[in-house]
């Protein structure tokens, strides 16, 4: 199946889904009305109904693509989004790319963006739910879609990185002397990316019709979160878990298939 044809049919099945909702949402208002008209109702009942079709309309369909790093995660959402633009707008490369778990959908009624959430944030407790709820810890830059070029540009912000002290990278949980991945060779300083999560705030057909896709990053970024674990994983609706065909299936594949798919993804 080409690339076009697969769009257009997964366009047309969220769309479907998307109608199928409404409708369903407008039926129960449509019941809730009769109920009231009857003199059936009472005002718990109605506010019930109310809600339920609320949450309907509201509700997305969530798509996490989930995989060891270079697995081409981030390449499979610039070719199902951004083929329009003839070039990669979101940034993938050879070795580690995304450093901070993307989440890309369509919120009506804000501006085109790319909202990111500073590392530092991880000093304190508090939850990811929690802290989209606080829009002034969000750095937010607007994406210029008519510009393919400056869209490019601003999106690289997802593979910032910085270097940090190893107490300010212990204190960020980003470094355990008890992790083999971490051997120091003498070093006083490592990288750690600048941003703890990103939401990216695009106008494509799919994304208004109510699909939120997630890009996480490879292993070592997945297990210093845990509420993606515990959380974003488990609550997608469908995750997406990448293998390449030039390692074939590698020890940390089977890692984060076990770890983060087989024990806490509902559908995969
Ligand atoms: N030949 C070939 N190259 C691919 C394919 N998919 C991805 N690549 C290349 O592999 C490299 C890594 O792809 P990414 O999409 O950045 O991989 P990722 O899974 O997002 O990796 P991280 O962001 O590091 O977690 C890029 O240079 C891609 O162009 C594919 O199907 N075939
Ligand atoms: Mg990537």
């Amino acid at each position: 199946m080409t690339q076009e044809l697969l769009q257009a049919s997964l366009q047309e099945k969220i769309a479907d889904y998307h109608q199928w909702r409404n409708a369903l949402a407008d039926t129960i208002i449509g019941y809730r009305d009769w109920l009231v008209r009857s003199d059936n109702s009472n005002s718990l009942q109605e506010l019930r109904l109310t809600d339920f079709a609320d949450m309907l309309r509201k509700d997305r369909l969530i798509l996490a693509l989930v995989a060891e790093f270079s697995r081409g995660k981030t390449e499979t959402i610039n070719a199902l989004f951004f083929a329009d633009h003839d070039q990669r707008l979101l940034p993938s490369e050879a070795g580690r790319t995304t450093m901070c778990p993307t989440e890309l959908l369509w919120e009506e009624g804000e501006e085109p963006c790319i909202k990111l959430l500073p590392i530092e944030t991880r000093l304190t407790d508090d939850s990811l739910t929690y802290l989209k709820t606080l829009p002034k810890l969000w750095k937010k830059f607007r994406l210029e879609t008519d510009f393919p070029e400056q869209m490019r540009k601003t999106l690289r912000q997802l593979i910032e990185k910085k270097e940090v002290s190893i107490e300010e990278a212990i204190k960020l949980g980003l470094w355990s002397p008890k992790d083999p991945n971490n051997a120091l060779q003498n070093r006083t300083h490592i990288e750690v990316p600048v941003w703890r999560h990103a939401i990216i705030n695009y106008p494509h057909e799919l994304l208004k019709n109510g699909l939120v896709v997630i890009d996480t990053p490879g292993l070592n970024v997945l297990g210093t979160e845990p509420e993606l674990t515990h959380k974003v994983i488990p609550g997608a609706h469908a995750v997406l878990f990448l293998t390449a065909t030039d390692t074939g299936v590698t020890h940390s594949d089977m890692q984060i298939w076990n770890e983060f798919i087989r024990d806490q993804a509902k559908y995969k």
